[in-house]
């Protein structure tokens, strides 16, 4: 076998051919280094479905690549001697190959990042960490982007990222006539209209391993192995996206944020965890929507709609997480200093759009974007969850999660730890938003409509509490006035009544 000339070290959510790190691999003198540890499985307990996706796709990807004729050098979990972390893993095979350098492609989480960038000295070779350019945006385009602004705000950037990059545009003007139809993303589900089959395939003979490692080694977590139908592959995770466009995505627009009992996915993708762990790149994904919306097969509020999910908020969240770490996980404007509750992992309460959100995260490790943010968000944010553990938690219970995404989107926009860094407000809202937005009420032993009754509902209470906690902070923001305009409508004896009523509503959650 031919000297080693540079090791590829290549990450679980870096399963793309074109990553920046295999670019230019020599397969007559490189090797891709490929390694399952204890330590990536574990530092938060991972759903087991999360896991299973994650090493059965990494096995995937390796056979493809030895298939290409590619040298692997891939450590299973199971090994008898496993290295337990990335970096003993590189120092093994380093020890094993002996190469001259080591190539690897930066990571999604900063944890990572400071781990690797003492691999040089460690190993005493040079260690190249190489931009990840799966994304529309550079870190370095979006520092610039922001280095001038007072406030950072989606919608901008959105808009910047339309002009820049072409998608869903004419010329100098977005297609449709709008920039944004998120009022159109809005509407209620119809009782009688039934969104398709949720997207799934039959584990193979290397899933089904996976499967059975996963089931022994972590039945501890929370979650559920039974029913496992990601995709664990390129090809499968196209079929995928595929089957969405000419299913769903004609509804997506409309009902982006309903949510219904017993029906988790509605007409959403599913795609999240394959865009994050490289299976699909957002490129072609942003293309083949804006082909339907070309072709007149679905309506601009679902392409733009879905766009702006892709191509502004994926890439606007990603760029906050690289600007403010490692500070930005620290912060926790809103003083919240409550545990979560044991129920987050047990899915084991009353409340029924919790129960409902709780429980099919436990089954599928998925929940849709208003699931996340308007009712296990909200509620976090109501009840002043500790910001560490409510983003461990989201990190831990949720396939697509990896922290540039999960961290802003729960520390920043669902919790507000981060005092208005990424959304210009709270979002705080009552049981009238839930019902408005899904039949959860209907089928709750609590009345959404009263605050201050033994069986009201807890949301109501909290969130009115909320406002009185937080007047200090956030009563002067002017996306703020309209709450606070009815608070000041409450005299100070209900306000009194109101606060007792949610200490009371709080007490029971950690009874
Ligand atoms: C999340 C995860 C898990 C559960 N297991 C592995 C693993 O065994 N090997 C691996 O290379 N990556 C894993 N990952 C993904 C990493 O945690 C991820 O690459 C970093 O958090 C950076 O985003
Ligand atoms: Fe949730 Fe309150 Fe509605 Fe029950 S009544 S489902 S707790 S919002």
């Amino acid at each position: 076998m031919s000297a080693v000339e540079t090791l590829r070290f290549l990450l679980g959510d870096q399963l793309n051919r074109g990553v920046s790190s295999l670019r230019d691999i020599d397969p007559a003198r490189d090797v891709v280094v490929m390694a399952e540890v204890a330590e990536e499985t574990t530092y938060v307990p991972h759903h087991p479905k999360k896991i299973a996706l994650i090493l059965s796709a990494m096995r995937h990807f390796a056979a493809g690549l030895e298939a290409e004729g590619l040298r692997v050098d891939y450590a299973r979990l199971d090994d008898p001697d496993n290295a337990g972390s990335f970096g003993d893993a590189l120092r093994r095979a380093v020890a094993r190959h002996r190469p001259r350098r080591v190539v690897v492609c930066e990571p999604g989480e900063y944890r990572v990042l400071e781990a690797m960038r003492r691999w040089s000295e460690d190993l005493g070779l040079p260690v190249e960490i190489r931009d990840d350019d799966r994304f529309f945006c550079s870190r370095r385009d979006f520092a610039a982007w922001a280095d001038d602004r007072k406030q950072l705000r989606m919608e901008h950037f959105y808009r910047w990222m339309r002009r820049r990059s072409g998608i869903l545009m004419e010329g100098d003007a977005p297609k449709g006539g709008a920039w944004n139809f998120d009022k159109e993303n809005r509407k209620r589900l119809p009782a009688d209209l039934a969104p398709p089959a949720p997207p799934a395939v039959a584990p193979d003979a290397i899933t089904a391993e996976v499967l059975n490692l996963v089931g022994r080694r972590f039945a501890d977590h929370f979650g559920c192995l039974e029913g496992f139908g990601f995709a664990v592959t390129r090809r499968d995770a196209l079929t995928l996206l595929q089957g969405f466009v000419e299913e769903a995505l004609p509804r997506f627009g409309d009902y982006q944020d309903a949510m219904k009992q017993d029906a988790a996915v509605l007409f959403h993708a599913v795609i999240s965890p394959y865009l994050n762990l490289g299976l699909l790149d957002p490129h072609e994904v942003c293309e083949a929507v804006e082909a339907a919306y070309d072709a007149g097969r679905v309506p601009i509020n679902a392409a733009e709609g879905f766009i702006r999910q892709i191509l502004g908020w994926r890439e606007y969240v990603r760029g906050i997480y690289w600007l403010k770490m490692p500070d930005y996980a620290e912060t926790n404007a809103l003083a919240a200093e409550r545990p979560l509750p044991a129920f987050f992992w047990t899915a084991e309460t009353e409340m029924n759009c919790l129960r409902q959100c709780l429980g099919q995260t436990r089954d599928l490790a998925y929940a849709h974007h208003i699931q996340r943010l308007m009712v296990t968000g909200n509620f976090a944010l109501l009840l002043g969850v500790r910001p560490k553990e409510i983003c461990d938690w989201y990190l831990a219970v949720y396939a697509d999660a990896f922290e540039w995404v999960e961290l802003p989107n729960t520390h920043g926009m669902a919790i507000h730890a981060d005092g208005g860094v990424l959304g210009s407000k709270p979002y705080a809202a009552s049981g009238k938003y839930i019902d408005r937005m899904s039949d959860y009420c209907r089928n709750c032993a609590y009345d959404v409509k009263t605050v201050m009754e033994s069986n009201s509902c807890p949301f109501n209470a909290l969130y009115w509490n909320f406002l009185i906690e937080q007047e200090a902070r956030i009563g002067g923001n002017p996306r703020m006035a309209m709450p606070y305009r009815n608070l000041a409508r409450m005299d100070p004896e209900k306000r009194a009544a109101v606060a007792a009523r949610a200490r009371q509503v709080i007490a029971g959650f950690y009874a």
